[in-house]
């Protein structure tokens, strides 16, 4: 008989700024009901998932709540368990974006694309809210749609007439949080030079290769990833970087800088399972394995259960920053039908 399939299976990790709804537990039961045909098939699966804690969108939900981040994060993270309980997910661990585990990989993978000369600096010009002393992610940036001139448009495109646009075109902006009138300050931020001919090559590669992701989501794939008739488009570099006052993981060596939330977020699959890995390895003293032990079986398969909104994310980052910080690169992405 063969050795038992071995798998490291995740599903996308939810915003810790609201309960679960119904797109998250339509997603946990797919990659539910798949974990559980490959244990009764005898795989040993470790099937890991986390709250998703960092970013702008949090920290302005707990702020109107009147709460820290981590205490407004930790009240929905104590609420999880009776809906994936009453859902029966066989998750073997819940854990967080947060967690310590999650800070030191992160930083590590950081140190290790940078070693590898795949993280380089820009000044960026954004509006800045002098009244909340930070700077605004689009979402809160409202005003006047440049195109069909409908007010109370947000910074990214207009919800009346459907155009797409930077913040700066907006006719008299505004910030969402305050009210008052954003200013173009400029500050430095740190990218990963995904358009490295390295990382384009790599990328192609993955996402080409069979059974790394569905035929469908190949196509679109292709799209960002090679350019057109005229030479546009292909991969850009990844502004990775947000500014003090931020919820996130600090970058290492760089004071009042902060990873944006997608860098640290799927960091959290490798923490999620690192935490489950320690615990067990205390329980079981000598008979547990350790994280790197288990992440160098060349036969462990790494697969991801997503939605479709975050395709981007998982076959374009995600599998660059592991490869190029030297770490296994994931087996599979699939996409659930959900939009989530
Ligand atoms: N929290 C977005 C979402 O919930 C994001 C997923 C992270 S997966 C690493 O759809
Ligand atoms: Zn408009």
């Amino acid at each position: 008989m063969s050795a038992p399939r071995k798998l490291f299976v995740t599903t996308a990790l939810p915003y810790a700024n609201g309960k679960f709804h119904i797109g998250h537990m339509m997603e946990y039961i797919q990659a539910d009901i798949w974990v559980r045909n490959q244990r009764m098939n005898g795989a040993e699966v470790n099937f890991v998932c986390a709250d998703d804690a960092h970013g702008a969108a949090i920290t302005i939900a707990a702020d109107k709540a009147g709460v820290t981040p981590q205490a407004f994060v930790a009240e929905i993270a104590a609420g999880r368990k009776p809906y994936l309980d009453g859902y029966y997910i066989s998750f073997d661990n819940w854990h967080s974006t947060d967690a310590p585990e999650n800070h030191q990989l992160a930083q590590d993978i950081y140190r290790d694309l940078r070693a590898n000369g795949l993280i380089s600096t820009k000044s960026v010009e954004q509006f800045y809210d002098p009244e909340k002393g930070m700077f605004l992610a689009d979402r809160f940036i409202k005003g006047e749609c440049p195109n069909c001139h409908s007010k109370d448009q947000y910074g990214d495109n207009c919800e009346v007439c459907g155009a797409v646009y930077a913040p700066t075109e907006l006719i008299n902006p505004y910030s969402a949080l305050s009210g008052a009138k954003p200013e173009l300050r400029s500050s430095d931020h740190f990218f990963f030079k995904l358009s490295d001919p390295r990382c384009e090559a790599y990328l192609k590669e993955w996402t080409a290769a069979p059974g790394h992701v569905q035929s469908e989501v190949q196509n679109k794939i292709r799209e960002w990833l090679y350019k057109d008739d005229e030479g546009k488009g292909g991969l850009g570099d990844w502004d990775i970087s947000r500014d003090a006052p931020y919820f996130g993981i600090e970058i290492p060596d760089a004071p009042g800088k902060y990873f944006y939330v997608w860098l640290d977020a799927p960091v959290g699959y490798l923490a999620s399972l690192k935490n489950l890995l320690d615990k067990r390895c205390i329980e079981l003293g000598g008979d547990g394995i350790s994280y790197t032990e288990y992440m160098a079986d060349p036969d462990l398969e790494q697969v991801h259960f997503i939605g479709k909104d975050i395709i981007t994310f998982h076959t374009l980052f995600w599998p660059a920053m592991l490869h190029f910080s030297g770490r296994k690169r994931p087996t599979r992405c699939t996409c659930t039908a959900t939009s989530r």
